[in-house]
């Protein structure tokens, strides 16, 4: 049951795009009220939407709890973290867990989102077929995948002994894998450590809730 002197949390988002999902999952697991307001792509570089994000992109969020109005993904779930998470139900303050959160949560927004998006885009929406663009970034997409299998050989979760905010940032360009590489150039059984964590995570209410699976 969420908490009805919470006002709904007004999250911008666009279908299934991913980085708005990884909002979405945060306050589905930390059991917020919120709204989705869809976004057309073409209004998203103009007025209104820039005056909430200069950047005009998804996802943004705005709060009527505290007023406030955000943008980036990882700054918004580090937010919705510091502001709701009282309980420390997906995160940690003590240290070192809360820089290792960090160290996770900017190489998901460095090193994943970005690689994985530019895959997603020479594969599938590129007007020229550039195949050593699909290459280079597939690679990269692997490349990943397999730093983040080579970590959880050794451990059940990025951080700690259990579930925290940054395993699921990982989740919604996770799931995207196999369209973005739809000719299985990846061998997924190379990375079983990484395939159990992303399906244990894929069967959680709040991720099938949000993803629709
Ligand atoms: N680093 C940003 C990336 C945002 C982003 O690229 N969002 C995509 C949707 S997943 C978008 O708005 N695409 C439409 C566009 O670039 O015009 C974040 O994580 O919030």
């Amino acid at each position: 049951m969420s908490d009805s002197s919470i006002k709904p949390i007004v999250l911008y988002g666009h279908g299934p795009t991913p980085n708005p999902r990884k909002v979405q999952i945060i306050l589905e697991e930390l059991d917020l009220p919120y709204t989705v307001k869809d976004v057309e792509l073409s209004e998203l570089k103009q007025a209104p939407f820039t005056n909430i994000n200069p950047n005009g992109r998804l996802p943004a969020i705005e709060d009527p709890n505290t007023g406030i109005s955000l943008w980036e993904s990882g700054a918004i779930i580090q937010y919705l973290i510091e502001t709701y998470d009282k309980k420390e139900a997906l995160t940690y303050t003590s240290i070192p867990e809360k820089y290792q959160l960090n160290q996770w949560l900017m190489f998901q927004m460095s090193g994943q989102g970005p690689y994985f998006g530019q895959a997603a885009w020479f594969k599938h929406y590129h007007p020229e077929k550039v195949p050593s663009a699909v290459e280079r970034y597939v690679r990269e997409v692997e490349r990943v995948i397999g730093v983040l299998d080579g970590w959880l050989q050794k451990h059940k979760f990025l951080v700690g002994d259990k579930l925290t905010y940054v395993d699921l940032a990982f989740v919604p360009w996770s799931a995207g894998v196999p369209w973005l590489d739809s000719d299985k150039t990846i061998d997924m059984a190379k990375y079983p450590a990484y395939s159990k964590w992303l399906g244990d995570m894929l069967a959680r209410d709040s991720v099938k809730k949000v993803t629709g699976s």
